[in-house]
């Protein structure tokens, strides 16, 4: 039952050397000493409680190393952009700190945190963080790799690191040898600012949260039958218009080109890939709305402000239609740096199969012309999938083996363990629970390499975490249904699987609270969990 049980913590220390012994930058490293610990221990003190677990962690017994005004932060490097992901940094021990850290090349300081370039390969996110009294040395091939080791030593300082004013404490680190990379690619958390609207400040505010636990791709929901979300120039009225209420018919908003823009960028920062979705052919009201041309009938409906879906379609067979989807597709590519362009193609109701199958072709063809990869739910399985697609798993594993045997890549978001917009219980009063109830085990119990039957992990690209947001209507609200569930989902997409138990990740997780608390972060006090 529980990690105190010799089976269970000899099994995972079993794992442990499996997983340093397969993890291809530590062949043949000399820290394969027999008897390291991992933090899947509960016996270990909270201040090595790091969520995503790393694949090693060896506490190695040494005094700790003490942050002063005088540590510096030294980057050795080839990537410039190693500079900026240790101003980032630097910049958040700075507010709670206090201390001045500069960044620089050359050590002037006795004591430095250096991001230097790893000899070994650590893959592209991979990492080695040694913390020894002198030194905290995080060595990465790739610059994502330093990212996600300090990512790793935040979490390894005392809660406070994550304050925004000063406080007055010694700022240890445990002196630890940690040897770490992602088990899988994508690891994602999707916030609907379709139902409700959510502002820049409000989006910066769920990507500080996902970006502290690895997560690395942000899956933007921008349209939607209550809503537009995106300023298009060449067709207005789809923001000014389409974007003008919400659920409930409070008065909505839209991103003008220059937020999205500046989310895109905030998120770049932190390594995290912006997946604009702009859903089609259903779910469109808004758009419908906006300009009757794109309605079979030529007649625009009202503006929908229910939380239930409506049964609408874009008119397939106008050419007007196309020319509207590659008019946003192409802004929409030309305002995003990373590789996808999400279609949605979801719940199709009012849209026979044959035409379903050819507007899916059509706006495939539009999105590979603007030299982007496609993802779409996982309705788009009966359409021609062309190579490197993405189909986001959501309810039906017909559908998503069927996907996978036209070469589709999934993205698992099974929405009885991933669908955050799920009441934790009968008593948490936000959310739907058409999926069932889905507590803070419920989200952490799953796997996302072997939950479809016949479908292997080579090809899973990793899990996401959809946070749709009918009734969910405030940053607060947000922030009950990310936390405490959202630690989990990013364990699972970059933890190796051995070893895993709710039983002793529940510690880990009671951990954290005091960090969100530093941050001003809200969250769902579940039973489940032990807080401290
Ligand atoms: C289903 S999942 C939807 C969304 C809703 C959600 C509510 C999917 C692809 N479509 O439109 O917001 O359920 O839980």
């Amino acid at each position: 039952m529980t990690t105190d049980s010799p089976l269970s913590r000899r099994a995972f220390l079993g794992s442990a050397t499996a997983a340093f012994a397969a993890a291809p930058f530590l062949l043949g490293a000399p820290q394969a000493a027999a008897g390291s610990l991992t933090v899947n221990d509960r016996s270990l003190p909270a201040s090595l409680s790091v969520i995503p677990r790393p694949a090693l962690l060896t506490p190695t017994g040494g005094p700790p190393f003490q942050l002063t005004p005088h540590t510096a932060i030294v980057v050795r490097h080839p990537d410039p952009a190693a500079r900026q992901a240790a101003e980032q940094f630097a910049e958040l021990l700075r507010r709670s700190t206090g201390f001045p850290l500069p960044v620089q090349d050359e050590s002037g300081s006795p004591q430095a945190i250096l991001f230097a370039v790893s000899d070994e390969p650590t893959g592209a996110e991979g990492y080695r963080l040694d913390v020894t009294p002198g030194l905290v040395a995080i060595r990465a091939t790739a610059v994502a790799g330093l990212h996600y080791g300090a990512q790793s030593l935040r979490q390894l300082l005392p809660p406070e690191t994550e304050s925004t004013t000063v406080q007055a404490r010694p700022w240890p680190i445990p002196a630890v040898h940690i040897a770490d990379e992602p088990r899988f690619v994508w690891r994602g958390a999707m916030l609907d600012v379709a139902r409700h609207f959510f502002g820049v400040t409000e989006v910066k505010r769920f990507i500080d949260v996902i970006a502290a636990y690895k997560i690395n791709r942000l899956h933007l929901h921008l349209s939607d039958s209550q809503g537009w979300r995106l300023e298009i120039p060449s067709w207005p009225r789809l923001a000014t218009y389409g974007g003008s209420t919400e659920v409930d018919g409070t008065p909505g908003g839209y991103f003008t080109q220059a937020d999205y823009q500046e989310i895109v960028a905030y998120a770049a920062q932190r390594f995290i890939t912006v997946v604009p979705e702009l859903d089609m052919p259903a779910h469109v009201n808004a758009a419908l709305a906006s300009y009757p041309e794109l309605n079979e009938d030529g007649v625009a409906p009202p503006l929908y402000t229910g939380y239930k879906g409506i049964q609408v379609s874009l008119a397939i067979d106008k050419d007007i239609t196309y020319r509207f989807a590659e008019d946003v597709l192409t802004t929409v590519a030309g305002l995003t740096p990373g590789p996808y362009l999400h279609i949605g193609g979801d719940e199709a109701l009012a849209t026979t199969a044959a035409d379903y199958r050819l507007f899916i072709n059509r706006i495939q063809q539009i999105v590979q012309t603007l030299g982007k990869q496609v993802v779409g739910w996982e309705e788009i399985n009966t359409a021609d999938l062309a190579p490197g697609t993405h189909v986001q798993y959501w309810a039906d594993v017909k559908k998503a083996r069927a996907a996978v045997a036209k070469g589709g890549k999934l993205i698992m978001s099974p929405c009885k363990q991933a669908y955050y917009d799920q009441q934790y219980n009968a008593d948490t009063p936000i959310g739907l629970n058409w999926a069932g109830y889905t507590d803070v085990q419920d989200a952490y119990s799953w796997d996302p390499g072997s939950c479809i039957a016949d479908v292997s992990e080579t090809d899973v690209l990793g899990p996401e975490a959809p946070l749709w947001t009918e009734n969910i209507r405030t940053d607060a609200d947000v922030e009950f249904m990310t936390l405490p569930r959202m630690p989990g989902l990013a364990e699972l997409g970059w933890s190796p699987v051995a070893g895993r138990s709710w039983d002793e990740y529940r510690y880990r997780l009671a951990a954290q609270e005091p960090r969100w608390t530093a941050m001003g972060v809200g969250y769902y006090r579940s039973t489940e969990v032990p807080w401290q």
